[in-house]
Formats: structure tokens, sequence, C-alpha cells
């Protein structure tokens, strides 16, 4: 139980403070598919942690390992040092990449792994005598973490409009995500393809010459699993090619299965220059994320006196901190010998129908999903934006079942290990919320 607990030194981060801290909802344990409460309470976890633990929670694989390295080799920095677990999960990682990712700069958070990519690109540029190349181009209702370079190409307003002037030089393409077209889309939307052309119109205004990059999540998850049309990311990787500029895929939330393959690149079949992934690489188990390179890229770096520093960037801990690449390691071993993506594409299907099933309960305006991601959207009560979602997912909650939600969006992404009844109880549990609240 929580008595004695002193709540309010915690400033939560993403939270209200003051309701929680009313009403707080602590977790003492977990184990696969469920957290136990502090007061006993079993919850089925319908989003994977936060779109993390792909393989369940507690994994005694990854538990194991991060035990035994801590007690081994607590820490050692990576600036002009090593450990042996970084260079092996950079060398694993690398392996499972599409085309031509083959190097990996290691951080501690997709946040982190963002504003490593943006300046990777922007540096790249200038090492090829382009140094005019500054100007980035995200997507309105993007999510790229929370540091300056990910709330500037990001597209979630209440994440920058508090923090000032942002990055200068940055543009946004439109998003994908329209009710009157693609209500209810099982998989791709049709629609919204020709808003890649988008790009061509920006580029227009700036000149190419002075882009280096165009950042995107192959699916928008934070603002609400958003998918996009067929053909529109590769028209956004063609447009880049024509005119010099490089495509990154913000996969933190797609790597690592949640698209029913290892990777969005591969389930969209489009490559990217760079990719940016964190979450799923330790399972959610140590913090952790990584910055995957185009070797054309990490090459263009390699040019000066071989001792001088090549990337003057880097965290104390992003040296693949030692807990994390172990967990890495064990994260992708587990995910190969148990099948975990191809099982992903295997249930995409079950969750479909049952998310679907859900169309015509009350408040219900969309269903949208793909792999192993879903969300179901509300219509906003007037005048209280947010608030229906919210008393959903109280109501979950207290029914036994952990969701998500985004403005008046459910989001499901359950752990990749989940079967056919813990599907059917998130839906049931869902439906009878929505049924009960105005
Ligand atoms: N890029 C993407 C695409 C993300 O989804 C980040 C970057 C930032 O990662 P870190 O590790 O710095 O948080 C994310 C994180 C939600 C939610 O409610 C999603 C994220 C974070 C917080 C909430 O869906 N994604
Ligand atoms: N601030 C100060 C004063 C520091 O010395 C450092 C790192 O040495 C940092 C910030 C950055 O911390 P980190 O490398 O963990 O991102």
């Amino acid at each position: 139980m929580n008595a004695g607990l002193n709540l309010e030194p915690y400033w939560m981060p993403f939270t209200g403070n003051r309701y929680f801290k009313a009403h707080p909802l602590l977790m003492q344990s977990a184990e696969g598919m469920y957290f136990t409460t502090t007061d006993g309470r079993k919850i089925l976890d319908g989003i994977a942690g936060l779109w993390c633990c792909n393989a369940g929670h507690c994994h005694p694989r990854i538990v194991a390992a991060i035990q035994q390295q801590v007690a081994t080799l607590d820490y050692a920095t990576a600036f002009q040092l090593g450990h042996p677990g970084v260079f092996e999960l950079a060398d694993r990682l690398t392996a499972m990449a599409p085309g031509g990712l083959d190097h990996a700069f290691f951080v501690n958070s997709g946040s982190e792994a963002v504003d490593t990519a943006l300046k990777i690109a922007i540096a790249y540029h200038r090492m090829r005598g382009e140094g005019q190349r500054i100007r980035l181009i995200g997507r309105e209702r993007g999510y790229h973490g929370v540091g300056f370079g990910g709330i500037s190409v990001g597209g979630m307003s209440p994440n920058r409009k508090m923090f000032g002037a942002m990055l200068p030089g940055v543009d946004h393409l439109p998003s994908t995500h329209n009710l009157e077209h693609n209500a209810f889309s099982r998989g791709m939307p049709e629609w919204g393809a020709h808003l890649a052309d988008e790009l061509e119109n920006i580029v227009a205004l700036h000149d190419a010459s002075t882009i280096a990059a165009v950042i995107v999540e192959p699916v928008a998850g934070s603002a609400g699993v958003l998918i996009p049309p067929p053909g529109y990311l590769q028209r956004l990787r063609d447009i880049c090619d024509r005119h010099g500029i490089l495509l990154i895929f913000d996969e933190v939330i797609t790597a690592f299965g949640r698209t029913g393959s290892a990777f969005g690149a591969e389930t969209f079949g489009v490559q990217p220059d760079l990719m940016s992934v964190a979450k799923g690489l330790t399972n959610g188990a140590v913090p952790m994320g990584a910055v995957l390179v185009d070797g054309d890229i990490y090459s263009a770096f390699m040019t000066g006196p071989e001792q001088a520093v090549e990337f003057f960037h880097g965290y104390t801990y992003s040296a693949g901190h030692p807990a994390a690449a172990a967990a890495g390691l064990a994260a992708l071993a587990v995910y190969e010998e148990e099948d975990l993506f191809e099982r992903a594409a295997r249930m995409a299907p079950v969750l479909e129908d049952a998310v679907h099933s859900l169309r015509g309960t009350k408040h219900v305006i969309d269903i949208r999903n793909l792999g192993m991601m879903a969300a179901i959207e509300l219509e906003p009560r007037a005048g209280e934006p947010t608030l229906r979602a919210l008393e959903a997912f109280r109501l979950c909650f207290d029914a036994g079942l952990l969701v998500r939600t985004t403005g008046d969006t459910l989001a499901l992404t359950p752990s990749l290990i989940i079967n056919e009844p813990q599907i059917a109880q998130i839906v049931d549990t869902i439906g009878d919320a929505l049924r009960s609240i105005d």
C-alpha cells in the first residue's frame, strides 16, 4: 500500500500532477502481460509499458543479463574507451537493420536519438561541403521526443507552445490523418498519398540546397496511431532522392516488431538514410536508444587525421551503458528465439478484427490499426476535449486494463506475446467503459 509515501516532491512527466496525487495509480511489480499494483490488483498491460516491453515484462533472460552485467562491469566511458557488449550490440543491431544502415550510435532515449540523428544530418552535409543545408522538415502531429530538436520538428502543439522559438529553419509537412476520407480503415488507409507531394512545395519555397533532412515516423504513434497511405512513404523517399535530402525514419515506436516485421522500413518497403530507435531496443528494461546510420553517411565523417574526433557529440552514458547493452543483446536474442516479430504479424489480424468490432459503440468516431498497434478515436465531449478519453482510461484501469490516451484517442500497443483471450478482454473492457460514460 501507499501509506506513508510522500507523493509531493516528485514532479511527474506528462501528467496532471494534482489529479494524480489525489488519485494515485502505483505499480508494484510486473510479469509477462500483467502489472500488479501496490494494492494487489492485477492489471492487463494493453500498451507494453509505453510501447516498449515488446517481449512482455520482466523477461527472465533479460533480467538475468542485466543482473550479471551490473555485477561485472557497472560503467565504462565510451569516450576513447569501450567495452565488448556495446560493440556486440552494434554488430547485432546493424545486421538486423534494413539496407545500408550499418553503423549504430548509442544514446539513452528516443529524444536523444532524434536530436542525434538531426545533428548527424546537418553535420553530414557540412562534411561534404554543403554547409548551407541546415533546414529540417518534420510533420504536423509528429512526435519526436522532447529535446529542442525533437519538439522543433515535432507537430504536437501542446509540446511546443510553452517553449519559445525552438530551432530556426524548420518547416512541416501536413499530416495524412483525415477522418472524412479514412475513418475505420483496416490497415493502411486508401486516401492521402498525394500529401507527400507537399514536400515538393516546401522544397520549392526554401530551395533544396538549404534542406538537410526530412524526419517522419513511419506510423505516427504518440499522436494516436496515424497510419501512412500506400505509396506515401515511397513518395517522400523519391522526392528526397531527387533533391539530395536525407530521409530519417523515427522508429522509436515502430521498430522491433510493432508493425509485424523488425522495422517499419521493412513493413513499408522504404529505406531511410538514418533511423532512430529506443524503447523496444532493451524491451524497456534499461533506458537506451540508437541512431542507425547509412554507411555512406558514416564514411563522410571518417576523413581528417585518424586520432581526431570526427563527431563532437555524445552523452555520458551514450556509449551504450554496459547494463543497457546487456539488456539490448538479451532483448534482441529473445525477439529472435521466440519469433516475436512473426508472432506480431500473425496476431495482427486478430487484433484488427477485435478492435473493429467496437465500430458502432457509443462515442467511437474512428478505429485504425496496423501490426500490433491500434487506436479508437472518441468524439470529444463539447467544451471538454480529452476528458472523455481520460474517463475511459480510469474506468478501464479500475476494470483491470491499462490503455493509453492521447487527446480523445485510446491507443493499444500490447506486448507481442499477447494471446487471443487477452485481446478479447481488452476489447470487452473498453466496450463496457465506453457504454458507461457520457
Ligand atoms: N520518437 C518517437 C516516434 C516516440 O514515439 C520518442 C521519439 C521519444 O523517446 P523518449 O525515449 O525520449 O521518450 C518517442 C517516445 C505516448 C508516448 O503516449 C509516446 C512516447 C513518449 C511518451 C508518450 O504515446 N514516445
Ligand atoms: N551538465 C554538466 C555540468 C555535465 O558535466 C554533463 C556531462 O558531463 C552534462 C550536463 C551532460 O550529461 P550527460 O552526458 O549525461 O548527458
